[in-house]
């Protein structure tokens, strides 16, 4: 059986389509309504070694910048995070939970501070800039928010430094984890953040003129030869291993932000009025039932599986898996999972029912995973 994606306006090609298309991209997902390439025609676990020892770029422009600029831009970003942005400076990336009114997850955006009345928020899959929208009219607010025509290009992998320096020039490395700057290329300046979805390291270029991707690409394509440079995209079981979250997956607006660990950016002293803010006072005083948590479980490699999976304990169900992979690192299946809080305690045994109702033998550990910290039993 053969099938395809029928791409329109409503699912957008990025500036990298064509080169992804060129290095026979086998497989794409849809994320913000814009293509984001999935397979090259390798597994995932040889994107997964070549992404630990080399370098990738991936095409993220499904990563869309909601912009906010304007006199009350500040106002509104703080109204929809509890994440505290009062000391934020310009040239900070932030990652920080968008809430609704119910303390329900909206979305879970890196903020990029380009000024003190200009925001991006680089937005996982949900449509943020709507939200943004509604809160400004209702507000009052006098602020501009768009979609510019942005699309990041992530540098991913231990020889990312080694060709961004090759292409940018030695400052870009002089870049702080979760901090940009902008940098000359072909006579305009490009964002570039040291940030990106993986644990390996490396820099997100933030591409803002559609026409230029082919040469970008072909420049950091040419200069990385030597380095094995390889097209890539966010890797399943390197992202999981990292305890990297996925909106959409990992949570959805059922869940609060204190349930997928994000709560070291969630300010609760009552200083900060965003939109959800009381009930997320209430969530925390009368404590939370379930939380994101890690699991290892026994038997042969899983696929990787982004269903969920149910947790068992004593005939009880003790929650479900959100993401499933195996490690061939760890030599183990891992799951990120929401587990109910009796059952959440590190090396807690359960079973992981299978789809084909086989039960495996499996225990819970913290994030992100670590050579193995318990045995299963
Ligand atoms: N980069 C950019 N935009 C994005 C993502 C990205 N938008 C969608 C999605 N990814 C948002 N989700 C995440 C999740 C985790 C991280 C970044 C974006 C991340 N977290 C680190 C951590 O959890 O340790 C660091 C957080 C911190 O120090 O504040 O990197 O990848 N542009």
């Amino acid at each position: 059986m053969s099938s395809s994606l029928f791409v329109s306006r409503r699912n957008r090609r990025t500036p990298f389509t064509d080169r992804i298309e060129a290095h026979g991209v086998t497989g794409f997902s849809i994320v913000n309504h814009t293509l984001l390439p999935k397979s090259f025609g390798r597994s995932v676990e040889e994107d997964y070694w070549h992404l630990r020892e080399h370098v990738q770029l991936w095409d993220v422009s499904c990563q869309r910048q909601v912009e906010i600029q304007g006199k009350d831009a500040k106002k509104l970003v703080q109204r929809m995070t509890p994440r505290d942005l009062s000391k934020a400076e310009v040239g900070q990336c932030l990652y920080a939970p968008l809430i609704d009114e119910n303390a329900g997850m909206i979305n879970d955006p890196v903020i990029l501070k380009r000024a003190e009345d200009w925001y991006w928020m680089s937005i996982a899959d949900s449509d943020v800039l709507l939200w943004a929208k509604g809160l400004s009219l209702g507000m009052d607010l006098e602020v501009q928010i768009q979609e510019p025509d942005v699309s990041p290009l992530a540098v991913q992998g231990p020889k990312a430094e080694i060709l961004m320096s090759r292409v940018f020039g030695k400052p870009v490395t002089m870049l702080k984890f979760f901090h940009f700057g902008e940098y000359s290329f072909e006579g305009r300046k490009l964002v570039i953040a040291r940030s990106g979805y993986s644990r390996q390291g490396g820099f997100e270029i933030y591409l803002d003129q559609t026409a230029m991707g082919g040469k970008l690409w072909d420049t950091l394509w040419e200069a990385g030869k030597d380095l094995e440079v390889s097209p890539g995209c966010p890797n399943l079981i390197e992202r999981v291993e990292g305890g990297l979250l996925s909106y959409g997956n990992e949570m959805t607006r059922e869940n609060n932000p204190l349930e997928c660990n994000l709560e070291r950016y969630c300010n609760l002293d009552g200083t900060i009025d965003c939109v959800g803010m009381t009930r997320l006072r209430e969530v925390a005083k009368k404590g939370i039932q379930q939380r994101i948590r890690g699991i290892v479980f026994e038997g042969e490699a899983s696929p990787p599986c982004g269903f969920p999976w149910p947790l068992i304990h004593d005939a009880q169900k003790a929650g479900y898996t959100t993401t499933v992979v195996w490690s061939p690192r760890l030599k183990t299946n891992l799951a990120l999972a929401m587990v109910r809080k009796e059952f959440w305690a590190t090396n807690q045994e359960l079973l992981v029912e299978l789809p084909d109702g086989t039960q495996r033998k499996g225990f819970v550990t913290d994030l992100p995973f670590k050579e193995m910290a318990g045995t299963i039993g």
